[in-house]
């Protein structure tokens, strides 16, 4: 008897030992399904412990740094780029990701500019960087009439000051906000050229005083409260404000709009970096995201794009059907991909950037 009961004392520690694996995830805030981790746990027994960020930047930081404990990171596309050339992220091991075969070819084509033969990298979500706003405040300002579809409302500085009491917020991103800029005087969205880079940085200086804050996070609940009524922000970011407001049934109006002139695409890539502690975990977290279920979940819990294709017909219609989601043909035409800087326009962007956002 006293034997019986130490095996089973014994089968419960290597059970408790089988449970304790675990899978360390940095990803951006908002940015999973509610059940997505609990999933996985429940059909690995992977432990997860999950943090977050919402800006590359600080992402990038902590992996230039290294060490950084994480198996599994998020960055986006461009960044992800320059920090693969640093020696960041490890080749993925393709004969433990069998749901490869379920992802959108020509989506992966795309991401493979920045990742040959995306040897490190999945599509997690993509989407766009636009603008949302809340339709009953625009147009208590700017008219009924007013069609909300160009960057005009913020960088046009009489119609961003009739906006200013409202509140605008922008991204804390230099590298999506001032390409924005660019494109909208004219210029190629990645221009490394000074004077066109200077020249956005006078556009924004030009309208600082009507923006309320820059920041990367806070605007989802700002807009869904209706404390600010413009936010040049990240698309699925917009729609989960847009769901918040539907739940509260608060009368808060918001529309995400791709302007007419066009808007940066990107994709966020899952990655593992060279000196994850547990590599094989996170091989088994990225072919679990690229289940055509999970994933669905995910975009519907979300509202950001998925490029996984065997997962479309299970994203809810409202979803699929949305062109601030999947834009059109034509919109699409118009979306830029972000290119990676030189070390010397980044540093001098970064400079830029810190002269908008402070007004100096
Ligand atoms: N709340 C999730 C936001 C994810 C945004 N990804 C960043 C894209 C940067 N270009």
């Amino acid at each position: 008897m006293k034997f019986l009961t130490l095996t089973a004392s014994a089968l419960a520690l290597s059970a408790t030992f089988a449970a304790a694996e675990e899978l360390r995830i940095y990803n951006w805030s908002d940015y999973i399904a509610e059940d997505t981790i609990e999933k996985f746990t429940a059909a690995t027994g992977i432990k997860v412990i999950y943090d977050v960020y919402d800006s590359n930047e600080v992402l990038e930081a902590k992996m230039l740094a290294g060490a950084s404990g994480y198996d599994l990171t998020v960055p986006t596309s461009d960044f992800m780029q320059r920090q693969i050339e640093a020696g960041v992220y490890q080749k993925l091991d393709k004969s433990k990701l069998p749901n490869l075969k379920n992802m959108d070819k020509e989506l992966m084509a795309g991401a493979a500019g920045y990742d040959a033969d995306n040897a490190h990298s999945v599509i997690y979500l993509w989407g766009t960087t636009g603008i949302g706003y809340n339709v009953g405040m625009i147009a208590d300002r700017l008219g009924a009439d007013y069609a909300g579809d160009s960057w005009d409302m913020v960088f046009n500085p009489e119609t961003a000051a009739k906006l200013a009491d409202c509140g605008i917020s922008m991204l804390d991103a230099p590298t999506e906000i001032i390409p924005a800029a660019l494109n909208y005087l004219g210029h190629d969205p990645n221009s490394a050229d000074k004077g066109e880079l200077q020249a956005a940085a006078d556009l924004l200086k030009s309208v600082r005083p009507s923006i309320r804050y820059f920041h990367s996070s806070q605007y989802i609940n700002d807009l869904a409260n209706g404390d600010t009524c413009v936010a040049v922000g990240w698309s699925g970011d917009v729609f989960m404000a847009r769901d918040r407001a539907d739940e509260a049934d608060n009368g808060v109006e918001l529309a995400y709009v791709v302007p007419n002139e066009g808007a940066l695409q990107w994709f966020d890539m899952l990655t593992i970096p060279v000196d994850a502690p547990n590599p094989d975990a996170a091989h088994k977290f990225i072919d679990f995201i690229m289940d055509a279920q999970i994933t669905a979940d995910i975009t519907n819990y979300v509202w950001y794009a998925s490029a996984n294709e065997a997962a479309f017909p299970l994203i809810d219609e409202e979803i699929t059907s949305d062109i601030g989601i999947f834009p059109t043909v034509e919109a699409k035409a118009k979306l830029w991909p972000s290119k990676v800087q030189t070390p010397k326009t980044d540093r001098f962007i970064t400079r830029l950037w810190t002269s908008v956002v402070t007004g100096q």
